[in-house]
């Protein structure tokens, strides 16, 4: 916990397309610099069928995957390591709820999602939800790393 001293964590955020598409990767990485974590790695990449299906591999039989993976390939992702202590939760608590259209004001989704765009929810940021899924998003999207 937080009195037991730093934790400090590397974490996977990705502006997706529709945050590359509307110019907000400034506003993103702003955001995650205010806030005091640092950036480990940045990179723009076009995603591949293939890194989707791994990355997104918990969502394979949902019925928004196949558009979800559509709406992924539609441009390029900025894919950021951000780091620092309890970065995966509180990028998370940055980024608010995944619906954009009740994630709380003052979040990346709240402040800017729109859930209308799209048949799939085009919320701006993914962000890993646990150390796990950290070290394993972060060697998909990185593999150098
Ligand atoms: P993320 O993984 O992107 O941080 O988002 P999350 O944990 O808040 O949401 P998750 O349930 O893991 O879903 C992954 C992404 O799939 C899209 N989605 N669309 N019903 C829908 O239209 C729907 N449900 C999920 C979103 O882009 C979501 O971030
Ligand atoms: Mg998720």
């Amino acid at each position: 916990t937080q009195t037991d001293g730093l934790t400090v964590e590397r974490t996977l955020v990705l502006v997706k397309p529709d945050g590359v598409r509307r110019g907000l990767s400034g506003e993103v990485l702003r955001r995650i610099e205010a806030k005091g974590y640092t950036l480990a790695a940045v990179e723009l990449v076009q995603a591949t069928p293939e890194l989707l299906e791994r990355h997104y591999a918990e969502h394979v039989d949902k019925p928004f995957f196949r558009a979800l993976v559509d709406f992924m390939l539609s441009g390029p992702t900025l894919a950021v390591v951000a780091e620092g202590n309890r970065v995966i939760e509180g990028f998370r608590s940055l980024a608010g709820a995944t619906d954009p259209t009740t994630a709380a004001p003052g979040t990346i989704r709240g402040d800017l999602g729109r859930a209308w765009d799209g048949p799939v929810m085009q919320n701006i940021v993914h962000g890993s939800d646990s150390p796990e899924s950290a070290s394993r998003e972060i060697g998909l999207w990185f593999p150098a790393l």
